[in-house]
């Protein structure tokens, strides 16, 4: 190890220089540990962090461990160890007890989470912590918290789009954010140089901000690096990102057989670098390690190690597999059995009441942000959904994003760490599947993931389906996709009341919603717009229209179009009751079972495609719960296997669900 750096001229102490190098033994020990608690199969799966001690250790001791909040990733022991966590604690996860503060049992060993530590619940997709530490420090800035944030990842996590999104992000507002990228040569058996175009510390200038590539064994450069990027984002100059080059000793996970891609002379190459050795000859030459201290050192962690072993190994396996998968469980309650009655209120359509209810929610709530693509300013978006809102609440509430969905999402999952409550907006729904992996993977599994520490609640908004030549790219309906994940709900108000009542209760619910609005009902769909606060309970079905004759289950712009087609089969003797589900997840299934015992016939209309449609979830659950009630078969009415939606208005008029084609399906149902 070079001796250019000095840890008092580096402001440490001797005690803090050898608090230092304990930590990073007890990282090195644990890896011992748990390797050989896998060889005798007492643990079924471990991540190593042998090797990166120094990056890890020295970069914590770096930061300021009261207010700083840090992101580590799997093989990030020495972070955690630094930051708080125990032995007892790492070992609880390895054994996947109930006990593990972390997760409970439910994650992998290595997926850190602890609220109280200011350390964020971690999953396994690489590289989505990054857009959750811009939200962290997005709103820490907000909310003039001291505090900056680091995160960490493998250099491979480096080409996933959610770190480029990330960097963008924290380079535009300049947000106390550092990057460490641990750079240990392979991503699992693919080497760097297949990885990692060009280098990645320059990459930080794309991003503008500052970028250092370092020894990542020499613990004193570390901390001076780190320490030096600390004090920039506290002064508000900006983020910074460091690669620090590293190996790791043992193979990538337990899993992983190394020998299958790296020489054993790399390996002993590397190791002569180790940075534990490089730590401890440092101390020794400085005189602040005898023989005897190290003697005793080791002494005393191995007891510690033994000791957390085996209480952990002895604490009770987790129990319960389906609790927290919400935050708030919404349960059924007695069905809804009359029309939905009126309300009172200026006649409005749809998109002003999202408008004016964004403002009225912004206006209750003062921890509610709004952000995503053209929001702002005088534009407030390609709909002028959010028109307003910055001039009412600021650019600090209302704000435009790069075009970028996944750290939209991703950032506002991590503002939610500090309190905040943000409606990020995705401009049209066939544009949220690039944020896909933060809904599903992240925001939707955040609760279960933590058992409970955490919970998520953001309401993504998202114009969405057909019937306004908007073509291929916009007019898809995307509830299927969402609908089927636990963790999340999902809304489709069809009325301006119910937007405004949806909006209010999706904001104040702790789970993450997304809220789907219609667009071809934006200027169709009319009525009154409820003053002061209103809200509609989700898993709330309306029954739109009383019939007796046929159920229509529908919801968004087929409610409407089910309404149209009330009069035409009145018309034709038959009496259709209509319900508006208008919350898919959770679903109103008492006042669905209600109206099936009642007419005995269902028609599902909706406008996404049939195949695996929300639809055919409706149709199993009735065929399986209310059978016998049935005369007729579940029918639905809903887009072929097309892809939404041909641009010619003629081919569009062909396949769109439309009320006449509801009246003929419902006539089929009646003949049966
Ligand atoms: C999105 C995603 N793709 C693939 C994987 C499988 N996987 C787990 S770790 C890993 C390699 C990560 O390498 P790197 O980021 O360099 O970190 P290291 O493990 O080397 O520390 C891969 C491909 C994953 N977890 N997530």
């Amino acid at each position: 190890m070079k001796r250019e750096l000095h840890h008092r001229d580096l402001g440490l102490t001797d005690e803090q220089v050898l608090d230092m190098y304990r930590v990073m033994l007890t990282a090195r020990k644990i890896d011992d540990r748990m390797f050989a608690l896998n060889r005798q199969g007492r643990a079924p799966f471990v991540v190593g962090s042998s090797g990166h001690e120094a990056i890890q250790v020295a970069s914590a001791f770096a930061l300021d461990r009261q207010v700083d909040w840090v992101l580590p990733y799997y093989r990030d022991m020495g972070v955690a160890l630094a930051w708080g966590v125990t032995p007892l604690e790492v070992f609880l996860a390895v054994f996947a007890r109930g006990a593990d503060p972390a997760s409970g049992g439910r994650q992998l060993p290595n997926h850190w989470s602890y609220p109280e530590l200011r350390i964020f619940t971690q999953s396994s997709p690489i590289g989505t912590q990054y857009p959750h530490a811009v939200g962290i420090a997005h709103a820490l800035r907000s909310q003039g918290r001291p505090g900056i944030v680091v995160v960490y990842g493998g250099e491979g996590s480096t080409s996933e789009g959610d770190w480029h999104e990330a960097m963008n992000w924290a380079g535009i507002h300049r947000l106390g954010v550092i990057f460490v990228i641990e750079n240990n040569q392979y991503a699992i058996s693919v080497p760097s140089q297949e990885e990692v175009a060009g280098c990645i510390a320059d990459r930080a200038a794309g991003y503008g901000m500052v970028g250092f590539r370092i020894d990542g064994n020499d613990p004193m450069l570390v901390y001076k690096t780190v320490r030096e990027a600390a004090e920039r984002a506290r002064r508000g100059e900006g983020p910074t990102l460091i690669e620090a080059e590293t190996y790791r000793y043992y193979a990538h996970t337990s899993d992983d057989d190394d020998r299958l891609y790296r020489s054993r002379e790399e390996v002993l190459e590397w190791r002569r670098h180790d940075p534990v050795v490089n730590m401890r000859q440092y101390l020794i030459e400085e005189r602040l390690l005898s023989e005897a201290d190290e003697r005793d050192l080791v002494a005393s962690i191995e007891r510690t190690l033994a000791a957390a072993v085996e209480e952990a190994e002895a604490s009770p396996p987790p129990t319960d597999p389906a609790t927290k998968v919400y935050a708030r469980v919404i349960e059924p309650s007695e069905p809804v059995r009359r029309v939905e009655p009126a309300v009172d209120g200026p006649e409005v359509n749809l998109i002003t009441a999202v408008n004016r209810a964004l403002h009225d929610v912004m206006e209750a709530h003062p921890d509610t942000l709004v952000f995503g693509e053209d929001v702002a300013g005088e534009k407030g978006g390609v709909f002028k959904a959010t028109q307003g809102l910055t001039a009412t609440f600021g650019r600090e509430r209302c704000f435009n994003t790069p075009l970028a969905e996944s750290v939209i999402i991703g950032a506002a999952i991590g503002m939610t760490a500090l309190g905040k409550r943000p409606i990020p907006e995705i401009q049209f729904a066939d544009y949220i599947h690039p944020s896909f992996d933060q809904i599903v993977n992240e925001a939707a599994r955040i609760h279960y993931r933590s058992d409970g520490a955490w919970s998520c609640p953001i309401v993504i908004r998202t114009p969405f389906g057909a019937g306004i030549h908007g073509a291929l790219y916009h007019s898809q309906s995307v509830e299927a996709f969402f609908a089927h994940v636990p963790g999340l709900k999902v809304v489709v108000p069809s009325t301006p009341a119910d937007v405004k009542g949806l909006l209010w209760e999706a904001v104040e619910d702790p789970d993450p919603v997304l809220f789907l609005e219609p667009k071809k009902l934006y200027r169709l769909a009319k009525g009154p717009y409820p003053e002061g606060e209103y809200r509609v309970p989700l898993g709330r079905a309306a029954i739109r229209h009383e019939g007796t004759d046929l159920t229509i289950l529908t919801y968004g712009a087929m409610a409407h179009f089910a309404l149209e087609a009330v009069p035409l089969l009145e018309e034709l003797g038959i009496s259709p009751e209509v319900i508006d589900l208008r919350s898919l997840k959770p679903l109103d299934w008492p006042t669905v079972e209600a109206s099936v015992q009642k007419t005995s016939r269902v028609l599902i209309v909706h406008e996404d495609n049939e195949f695996v449609g929300y639809g055919a979830e409706l149709a199993a659950q009735i065929a399986d719960k209310a059978f016998e009630w049935l005369d007729a078969p579940i029918r639905r009415y809903a887009l072929g296997d097309l892809p939404a939606m041909p641009y010619a208005s003629e081919l569009e008029e062909m396949v769109y669900p439309n009320p006449e084609g509801i009246v003929a399906h419902a006539q089929d149902l009646i003949k049966y």
